[in-house]
């Protein structure tokens, strides 16, 4: 039994002829084909480079059909699938590898210490030379199947580690709830190294034996044709903004869709009723995690609920701490299993009875419908993509003459929110914003890097030395001059 590959395989078996992934440029893959390009690359990867069952494989790669085999490739194997955001500087890329300690890692250009490695295109190379024919390794719901990184409070990045169980329960539960089938094809905008793309959409899509029209990168006018080729789009909510704002949108052009999904950060209440207006369509929000997958949904029939994410999916259960905010707790099979190397943290972010703590803050009502109302956790969401403060500010503190700073995020009309630093110069420095802007683009992802830098005499702070990120929220709240990270 090896749980992950019998749900991604298991329907494309009966139709091996059929298409799997359409890629944007017209190339067709079919089910036969991943199922056997992912036989011949787990050979490739035990035999080639040495991967065995529970060793990672990291990949940061563009967007491909390829990388779903790979990753079902690493399902057979039992390793442990790590992909990282193509965004990643180097040394962003190193911080997560010294933990990970990867048997492999998959990018396209070599990087200073990092061994041993392959370009996804050389491990295909190396794949014709393989037999398609793979025996699984057994892996049941215990056995890990993928780490995810995501930051923290402390700006130090954590792995978090999913089993076989968590990833094959949630999309069952997600193709129960979502009414998947064969004759589904899913508008793929997103990028596969998130739980969003890969976990979500393409997994759905696969286990239910339907296909993906796979588009690298996202635009709006040419997303807007590709519509009426397929049933279901998913996406966050920045690219429901800029569906809005394209002039193809139509209800026309929607007309073939029955589910459009939104997730990822919150939406607002005017996207939703702008979408509506110009399609005829209601989207369907609903919430999660990287650590838990996803958490609730709204009905896809029934009240779709907007301002809410919807009700706890089957099996998953949902409760409000007893603080006065309302902590949002999770348990069910979804929840992770641990994070990498970070034994303390499991005391601290789950409660004595087992439950998840999200970060997020809510309310629930007598029909279970939970709210986002915010969030405990020092996070800002920029487009889908997240952004820890801390870790900027890590960064930021590290240029010459910065004596402290404070990472905010403030409405953006696009992204949702967008990335602010204000910043303390030491005494008798000068601080030039932009050349701050243009050092923390060489050490961070490009989403990470601030957009706007203010420099400020003292951050405001409360009784306990506490910087007051809300007050400062406020003050920069009113629009301001905008740099952009590549200015
Ligand atoms: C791109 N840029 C960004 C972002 N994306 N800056 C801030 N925030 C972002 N999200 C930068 C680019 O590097 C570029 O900078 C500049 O903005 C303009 O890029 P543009 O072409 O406008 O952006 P894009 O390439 O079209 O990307 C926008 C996007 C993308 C399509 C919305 O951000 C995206 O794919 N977001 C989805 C993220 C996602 O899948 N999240 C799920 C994770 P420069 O010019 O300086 O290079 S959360 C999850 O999985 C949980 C479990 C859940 O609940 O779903
Ligand atoms: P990540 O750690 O990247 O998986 O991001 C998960 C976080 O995204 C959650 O803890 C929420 O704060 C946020 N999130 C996901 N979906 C929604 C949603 N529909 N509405 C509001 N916030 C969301």
């Amino acid at each position: 039994m090896n749980l992950v590959t019998e749900a991604l395989l298991g329907a494309g078996r009966t139709t091996p002829s059929k298409v799997a992934v359409t890629t944007g440029d017209g190339r067709q893959v079919t089910y036969d084909e991943i199922d056997r390009l992912s036989g011949q690359l787990a050979h490739v990867l035990t035999l080639g480079h040495g991967v065995s069952a529970g060793d990672r494989v990291a990949i940061q790669a563009s967007t491909s059909p390829e990388i779903l085999a790979l990753n079902i490739a690493c399902a057979r194997v039992g390793a442990i699938y790590v992909p990282l955001n193509s965004a990643y500087t180097d040394r962003e890329v190193r911080g997560l590898l010294d933990d990970a300690t990867p048997t492999l890692v998959v990018r396209e250009e070599t990087i200073e210490h990092v061994t041993p490695r392959a370009s996804l295109s050389r491990l295909i190379a190396e794949a014709a030379e393989q037999s398609a024919d793979f025996v699984d390794a057994p892996c049941d719901a215990h056995t890990p199947a993928a780490m995810l990184f995501t930051s923290g409070t402390t700006g130090r990045p954590k792995g978090a580690v999913l089993t076989h169980g968590n990833l094959v329960s949630n999309c069952e539960m997600l193709r129960e709830v979502w009414e998947f089938r064969p004759e589904d094809v899913v508008l793929h905008v997103l990028p596969l190294f998130h739980t969003h793309g890969l976990f979500v959409a393409a997994y759905c899509a696969l286990s239910s034996g339907a296909s993906l029209l796979m588009m690298e990168g996202f635009d709006a006018d040419d997303a807007c044709r590709r519509l009426a080729e397929a049933t279901v789009f998913m996406g966050v909510p920045t690219h429901y903004v800029r569906l809005n704002g394209s002039a193809n949108l139509s209800r026309e052009a929607t007309a073939t869709i029955r589910l459009f999904l939104s997730g990822s950060a919150p939406m607002r209440r005017s996207t939703h009723e702008e979408f509506a207006a110009r399609t005829g369509q209601a989207i369907v929000e609903r919430y999660g995690m990287t650590e838990t997958g996803m958490i609730t949904s709204n009905p896809i029939d029934g009240t779709r609920r907007v301002g809410t994410v919807g009700t706890a999916l089957p099996g998953v259960m949902v409760r409000l701490d007893d603080t006065p905010v309302g902590g949002i707790e999770v348990k069910g099979p979804n929840v992770f299993s641990h994070y990498w190397n970070r034994p303390e943290l499991g005391e601290t972010q789950f409660t004595g009875d087992g439950w998840f703590k999200t970060g997020d803050v809510g309310t629930l009502d007598d029909d279970g419908f939970l709210e986002i109302v915010g969030r405990a956790k020092d996070l800002i969401i920029s487009g889908g993509f997240n952004v820890y403060p801390k870790e900027v500010e890590l960064v930021l503190d590290s240029f010459a003459g910065v004596a402290e700073s404070a990472v905010i995020g403030l409405a953006d009309d696009d992204l949702g929110e967008k990335v602010v630093a204000v910043v303390v110069p030491a005494a008798n420095v000068h601080l030039d914003p932009q050349a701050l802007i243009t050092f923390a683009g060489r050490e961070l992802s490009r989403y990470k890097v601030p957009r706007r830098v203010e420099v400020v005499d003292e951050l405001p702070r409360n009784a306990m030395g506490k910087v007051q990120k809300a007050q400062l929220r406020r003050q920069l709240g009113a629009r301001g001059p905008e740099t952009t990270p590549g200015d």
